[in-house]
């Protein structure tokens, strides 16, 4: 009989460690792309603001280790029921039923684990929705099955965002149905007020690098925030199941410097002639090749033109639906 536990034991044994060796060789491997998926990634997105870093926090060095010792503990009680208890190694079993000691632990035990982890979870809730004043607002609408952006403080007007076709996507060496033809652009560090609506269905505005994820409902206005660590390109999706182009509708968030922020929304809004967003990259491939060769002459900073939309994009429901009148009884 204690050969056979023996057995058992080893084998449990080797199956966690090799679980667990996989688990950190993957980890090890897969090192996690900033501000968009990554191939065989198993943890979060690397978080860039500053609500992402707390989930972060909230996810590793709170759920896990709660959750990691649950189900140790649960799977050592089972383990151990089956072998001690089962019919051979226990031929006469006990015939109590009732333990009031256990079940007042076993009751006041996982209150107070979700009592504890109340504690971590709404510090994070509150904080989602304690925003700092914002510098840059931005309003997200969403459309079936595209993005539409407005800058209402900087005088930018509505334009829209498609998603990038394959060949596009292959000719820059961006990735497909995650880059656009218009991004959203923001200054690095600054607080970014998002504003969400829908004009037609239900969409939801999410960027996993942020940690934020807000529903686009027709009719109504939500709002949430991100700060941007690091200068990048941040991808998120449409989040809420708005019909059969729902997963090509992708967001991509641009952040840039101060500088450069100024120099797109003067462009933009129509206050300086330049050339469009999407061709910040090619600004600054323009800028990087002047400076390696300074002789060669000015740089041309225009480049290509924006690629025509995918879609015809016609934002003709862009206005939000009347508010509803009070039901009168
Ligand atoms: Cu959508």
């Amino acid at each position: 009989m204690k050969s056979r536990f023996q057995g058992i034991r080893t084998l449990a044994a080797g199956a966690a460690a090799s679980v667990a060796m996989a688990t950190f060789a993957g980890a090890a491997f897969a090192e996690d792309l900033l501000g968009q998926p990554t191939p065989g990634g198993i943890g979060l997105q690397p978080a860039a603001s500053p609500l992402k870093h707390q989930a972060h926090f909230f996810h590793d060095a709170v759920l896990m280790p709660i959750i990691t010792a649950i189900c140790l503990l649960v799977l050592g009680l089972l383990i151990w029921v089956i072998v001690r208890f089962n019919k051979r190694a226990n031929p006469t079993p006990a015939r109590w039923s009732h333990n009031t000691p256990v079940e007042i632990v076993w009751t006041v035990l996982p209150v107070m684990i979700l009592m504890f982890i109340a504690i971590f979870s709404f510090r994070l809730l509150f904080a989602y929705h304690d925003m700092p004043r914002a510098d840059v607002t931005v309003k997200a609408t969403g459309y079936q099955w595209y993005w539409g952006y407005e800058y209402p403080d900087h005088g930018i007007s509505e334009y829209i965002s498609n998603m990038l076709p394959e060949e596009d996507a292959k000719a820059r060496g961006v990735p497909y149905r995650l880059a656009v033809t218009e991004p959203i652009v923001v200054p690095e560090g600054k607080v970014v007020r998002v504003l969400t609506t829908g004009a037609d269905v239900i969409h939801a505005f999410a960027i996993p690098a942020f940690g934020i994820i807000a529903d686009s409902v027709p009719g109504r206005v939500n709002e949430t925030w991100f700060k941007a660590d690091r200068v990048g390109t941040y991808y998120g999706n449409c989040r809420e199941l708005c019909g059969v182009d729902h997963a090509f509708m992708p967001i991509e968030v641009k952040v840039v410097t101060q500088a450069e922020f100024d120099a797109w929304v003067a462009t933009k809004s129509g206050k300086a002639p330049a050339p469009t967003a999407t061709t910040l990259d090619a600004q600054a491939d323009a800028a990087s090749a002047a400076a390696a060769a300074p002789a060669a002459g000015a740089a041309a900073p225009a480049g290509a033109p924006a690629p025509a939309a995918s879609t015809p994009a016609a934002p003709a429901a862009a206005a939000p639906a009347a508010p509803v009148a009070p039901a009168a009884k």
